[in-house]
């Protein structure tokens, strides 16, 4: 929208300047040109994750996407709902409602036997094996795909709000 105004207003100048004939500088063109350069897109993660990335291969989510909000206010923190049952295959998208930052994190030793690698390899941009980046920004979201892992209890918690008992189960199902 911003852009199309930029432009019509750079079409009304333009039209103006030929119709008076006067060659004035035009001081709006340099902003009018400005978002044809579009901003690359955002890399993929680099070097610090190499250590995840090398765990295996994301699978990509094929079912249903869950969505689970992060929330802190005066009741607490928490996931919201913070327990839910979903399907291998299915993806969860967890989204910083209030009290960020939150992450998603898993600990090795509240999955399902055998799901680590797998899990880690379906989370994009992690800080850690099995942490999520930090959700800095409300409505900023993290999905984890649910796909090639083993059915099970997934515990999830927060790790900046842990210790006041920011968790959550993911129930997957075969
Ligand atoms: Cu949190």
């Amino acid at each position: 929208m911003r852009f199309l105004g930029q432009a019509l207003l750079a079409s009304v100048f333009v039209l103006g300047a030929c119709a008076g004939g006067e060659k004035s500088a035009s001081n709006d063109s340099s902003s009018a040109a400005a978002p044809a350069a579009a901003p690359a897109a955002a890399p993929a993660e680099s070097g610090s994750t190499a250590t995840t990335a090398a765990a295996g291969t994301a699978a990509p989510i094929t079912g249903q996407i869950h969505e689970v909000k992060m929330i802190g206010d005066d009741k607490g923190y928490r996931f919201e709902p913070s327990s839910i049952t979903i399907k291998v295959g299915d993806g969860v998208k967890f989204v910083n409602v209030s009290g960020g930052p939150h992450n998603v994190a898993f600990d090795s030793t509240a999955i399902p036997a055998g799901a680590a690698a797998q899990l880690a390899a379906n989370m994009p941009n992690s800080n850690a094996p099995l942490q999520s980046n930090f959700l800095m920004q409300p409505n900023e979201e993290y999905t984890v795909s649910f796909a090639g892992v083993p059915a099970g209890t997934y515990t999830v918690h927060c790790t900046p709000h842990l210790a006041m008992n920011m968790k959550g189960t993911i129930t997957v199902e075969k």
